[in-house]
């Protein structure tokens, strides 16, 4: 039998029990394994899929696969791509991702033209098509067969596709926060079984699962906690060409963590779609020559600067806006002349900073497109699903959807959604709380409690890092930078070290002796050779 690891640490003993984690979970956390996945047949109509799929295959028939312009999307194509490509010829493997500006989120009907003009009878979405009614319709009316895999929430009405798979309309699947490269993954799954191949090989592409869940924020619970933590693993030895080049451009060389797939390697696949096109991506994660991936990384390494210029060019345009819309509970922020590529990261950014629902819309002529995020307590896409009357089209989850709007209807629609907001939320909530859950205390501090953090990771949604109060932390050191602050911490037996960025005025007013209690988070790489690397968020002098 193996041995089961356990946490010993007081103090996260203290957290877990606040967070209502029980014995139960917390011995899934600490040692379930790959083998411990959910059985993929257990998705409503997968057996249809892979039928349909075998059957395609034998039939020699081209299939044209579809997927998404970020990096869900991204990798749940490759992934599919690159499984098929083990059991079928690749030139009938016809990859299809829509251009984010000409045809928007969501099943394209220009993959319909393109599936004829390839003599496709197989159409299979991967991360869309779940809304996409018209548009199976339209495939059907072809000669088309359609698969459906898609994690969007569903509307009320669904297409009447071959099959869909989505684990909110399976019944039988428990877990319901597969991210689109999750679904991907287990219809692989099942088709491998199904044709009696080894399925080991696949958990060589859970590198690409780990980077579309954490970069689509699916939440690192039960099984999306199983697929992170091996993904991680692979991504540090994985063998791809575009992984490795990746990596190599943008100076990866320690552990790669979730933090590196959010801030590192997802911005760079995600900036394809962005700023010019997906398909690079596909091709990065797809590459066989180390050359060509190596090229293609330095585009993409490109294409994200100019993202970033992009970003800010909105972020510092908008803050009168903002500031005349404090009062507000929704932010809506509109103009013209805004990237279309890149509102959906500055809604995260303003939505976090003022911890409000906030949604960027840019106007483009007759017709806007609007990008939203949400905080806990308003879900959004339900909110966009009540003004549907105003909206052309749009879709998502909770946290975060998307939408196309007639320009006319903007001002309406944003006295609407902030009706809708003030019914749903109470005031309470856009207040900004750095509650701590449990105080660290210089003893708790030893090898044991390292040891045991450690075995909580990867963290991310679901699974947040810890928030404590340490009392009495001696100020070391603090560097200015342009954008950021540095300042080291002490309880006199070890170090804590921060990274500020656009500090407040009250953080400037720090020095170098003074004696605080500091409300932080450890960061992903939490542990250094000077000491923590923390993530300050309050102190109180
Ligand atoms: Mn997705």
């Amino acid at each position: 039998m193996r041995k089961l690891e356990t946490i010993r640490s007081e103090v996260i003993l203290e957290v877990l029990k606040k967070r209502g984690i029980d014995e139960n979970y917390l011995e899934f956390m600490l040692n379930a394994k790959i083998e411990d996945i959910e059985d993929p047949f257990n998705l409503e109509n997968v057996e249809l899929a892979i039928d349909l799929i075998i059957k395609n295959i034998s039939e020699r028939k081209p299939i044209l696969i579809h997927g998404d312009y970020d990096a869900d999307g991204i990798t749940s194509l490759a992934l599919l791509y690159r499984a098929l490509e083990k059991i079928y010829d690749k030139n009938k493997i016809i990859p299809y991702i829509p251009d984010r500006f000409k045809e928007g989120y969501g099943f394209s009907e220009n993959s319909i033209k393109v599936a004829k003009e390839s003599n496709s009878k197989l159409i299979i979405t991967v991360d869309c098509g779940i809304t996409g009614i018209k548009e199976v319709k339209k495939a059907i009316d072809e000669n088309i067969n359609v698969i459906i895999t898609d994690h969007h929430e569903p509307l009320d009405t669904l297409p009447k596709a071959s099959a869909i798979i989505h684990p909110k309309i399976s019944p039988k699947y428990n877990f319901k926060h597969l991210t689109g490269v999750g679904v991907t993954f287990k219809l692989i799954m099942a088709l491998f079984k199904k044709l009696n191949i080894n399925t080991n090989k696949l958990l060589w592409d859970l590198d690409l699962v780990s980077i579309g869940t954490i970069a689509d924020m699916g939440e690192l619970t039960y099984e999306n906690r199983i697929l992170v933590k091996y993904g991680l693993i692979v991504l540090e030895k994985s063998k791809k060409a575009g992984i490795k080049a990746i990596k190599h451009i943008s100076g990866i060389k320690e552990k790669v963590s979730p933090w590196h797939i959010s801030f590192i390697i997802a911005p760079r696949i995600n900036a394809a779609g962005r700023m010019s096109n997906p398909i690079r991506s596909f091709e990065l994660l797809t590459s066989k020559s180390g050359k060509e991936a190596l090229e293609i990384s330095k585009i993409l390494n490109e294409l994200n600067i100019k993202r970033q210029y992009e970003e800010r060019k909105i972020i510092e345009s908008v803050d009168i806006q903002i500031r005349e819309k404090l009062d507000n509970y929704v932010l809506v922020l509109s103009d013209w002349g805004w990237h279309e590529g890149v509102i959906g990261i500055v809604a995260s950014k303003i939505c976090e900073k003022f911890n409000r629902p906030t949604i960027i819309i840019s106007k483009l002529g007759e017709f806007s497109k609007g990008s939203c995020r949400s905080i806990e307590g308003f879900h959004i896409q339900k909110a966009l699903k009540e003004l549907s009357y105003l909206l052309e089209d749009f879709g998502g989850h909770s946290m975060a959807a998307g939408f196309t709007i007639r320009t006319e209807n903007i001002e309406l629609f944003e006295r609407e959604i902030e009706k809708i907001a003030r019914r749903e939320l109470k005031d309470y909530q856009l207040k900004k709380v750095f509650n701590y859950e449990a105080e660290l205390k210089p003893s708790d501090i030893n090898r044991q409690f390292v040891i045991d953090y450690a075995k909580l990771s990867p963290f991310g949604i679901g699974n947040e890092h810890f928030t404590f109060l340490h009392r009495n932390l001696k100020i070391i050191s603090i560097e200015k930078y342009k954008r950021s602050l540095e300042i080291v911490f002490s309880n006199g037996k070890i170090k804590f070290k921060t990274k500020i960025f656009q500090p407040e005025n009250d953080w400037l007013e720090l020095k170098v002796g003074d004696i605080v209690d500091l409300i932080f988070k450890f960061t992903d790489n939490f542990i250094s050779k000077e000491g923590f690397n923390i993530k300050a968020l309050k102190f109180i002098k």
